[in-house]
């Protein structure tokens, strides 16, 4: 069980790895960095998986820390050198495991009841948890490789031939073992796995002294696995409809819920949050377009009169919740063409919010010359709510939310 629960979790830890990497990197690219823009969901589909596989950690960490648990208390608590790697390793990892995905868990309802900040440790922590891994595979390596290269093979005798230890091992030997041990019986496993595995389980069943009245196990196997495939299942369908439309109906937990909000669409940041009032977003407003000492002016009725295209695309938070919707506007291409911008000049965006982490952001070329770049003025058929953004938002195909910027008053071609 301990194997089996460990391999999900690797597999787990490295989907969430690899798609956190994906998105950290979308929010603060390294210079050479150009980013596919289809499919449009990429992002949707690639941070719903962050934030599922992260939820499907909790029954798995939980069930695995069941099975190990004996054997963090063994004594003595130090053998050698490589022990002490393998319990430090495994301490930071089960930590840092913990505070990585309880933390997680909490930052998809915005709530931050600890006293660092939220992004920077996830990133950080993410990094302690694959090294400690690396470790603690690197540790076990010798017991992984043996297990994948021994040939197991019986003598005329029926005794089990191994190939690096003292040979042959007797039944003997095993029933002096077996008679020390107070594990689960083996007996109905035998019947049940085919081949060298089953043979094996046959024969250190036929070894086992008859008069051995091994201890019940805490919990019985199948129980054991049932409660793990069931809580994993229920967190899964419980939260997943956050990201996956089809599991909406059910999305119990996940803390937004498809449609509901201004416009059908749910809000992240509100206009009041972020201090923008009606006053900056009247009549008066105006979106200025620059390249160097180009600039363009556009009231939101010189917006409204331009060539005006349809995309879907989906908003999809870092938080993991997404929704598709129907966006409505001036594509953005056609702004910069307004200015004179070369293909690969890259775009600073400024919010009229006035603090913020997000007010000013930068877009690569890849986005900004792309079709469905829209400077967003209806949603879902209707004018932007104040709360989607209004006079005019960014929506571009394959970003996070954070950098679908709403409430736009400048862009600027860098
Ligand atoms: N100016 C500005 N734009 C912003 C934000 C913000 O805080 N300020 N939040 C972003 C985030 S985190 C998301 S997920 C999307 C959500 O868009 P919505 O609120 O219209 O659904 O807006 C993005 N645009
Ligand atoms: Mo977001």
């Amino acid at each position: 069980m301990a194997v089996v629960l460990g391999r999900l979790l690797g597999i787990a830890f490295l989907v969430c790895f690899g798609t956190g990497l994906y998105s950290h990197f979308l929010q603060e690219p390294l210079p050479w960095m150009v980013f596919p823009t289809r499919p449009q969901t990429l992002y949707q589909v690639s941070q719903g998986l962050h934030i599922t596989t992260g939820i499907v950690c909790f029954p798995l960490i939980l069930g695995k820390l069941y099975v190990v648990y004996p054997g963090l208390f063994q004594t003595p608590p130090i053998k050698n050198f490589v022990g002490f790697l393998e319990r430090a390793s495994i301490a930071i990892f089960v930590a840092a495991s913990l505070v990585q995905i309880v933390t997680g868990l909490l930052n998809t309802y915005q709530w931050y009841p600890f006293p660092f900040p939220f992004k920077q440790t996830h990133w950080a922590l993410s990094f302690v948890i694959i090294g400690s891994l690396a470790i603690h595979i690197a540790v076990k390596l010798p017991v992984i490789s043996r297990y994948w290269t021994r040939s197991r093979s019986f003598d005329a005798e029926g005794n089990l031939l191994l190939d690096d230890e003292d040979l042959p091992l007797t039944r003997a030997d095993v029933a002096v073992e077996l008679a020390e041990t107070t594990r689960e019986p083996v007996g109905p496993i035998s019947r049940r796995v085919d081949g060298l595995t089953g043979r094996l389980f046959d024969w250190i069943d036929s070894a086992r002294p008859r008069t051995d009245s091994p201890k019940q196990a805490r919990v019985s196997r199948r129980g054991f696995v049932a409660t793990i495939g069931v809580s994993a299942a229920a967190v899964v369908a419980l939260t997943a409809g956050q990201s996956f439309r089809v599991l909406d109906g059910i999305n119990v937990f996940g803390p937004r819920k498809n449609f509901v909000g201004p416009n059908d669409l749910p809000v992240n940041r509100t206009a009041r949050a972020a201090q923008v009032t009606d006053a900056l977003t009247d009549a008066d407003w105006q979106l200025a377009v620059s390249r160097g000492a180009v600039v363009t002016t556009y009231s939101r009725a010189d917006l409204e009169a331009m060539t005006l295209h349809t995309v879907d695309l989906p908003i999809a938070c870092v938080e993991g919740w997404s929704q598709m919707a129907t966006w409505r506007g001036v594509r953005l291409r056609d702004l910069l063409d307004a200015v004179g911008a070369h293909p690969d000049e890259d775009l600073r965006l400024t919010s009229l919010e006035s603090a913020g982490g997000y007010r000013v952001t930068e877009m690569g070329h890849e986005y900004a010359q792309d079709d469905l770049t829209l400077v967003a003025l209806e949603v879902n058929g209707k004018p932007l709510d104040i709360d989607h953004g209004f006079p005019a938002r960014m929506i571009a195909p394959g970003r996070p939310g954070v950098l679908q910027t709403k409430w736009l008053s400048k862009l600027e071609v860098i």
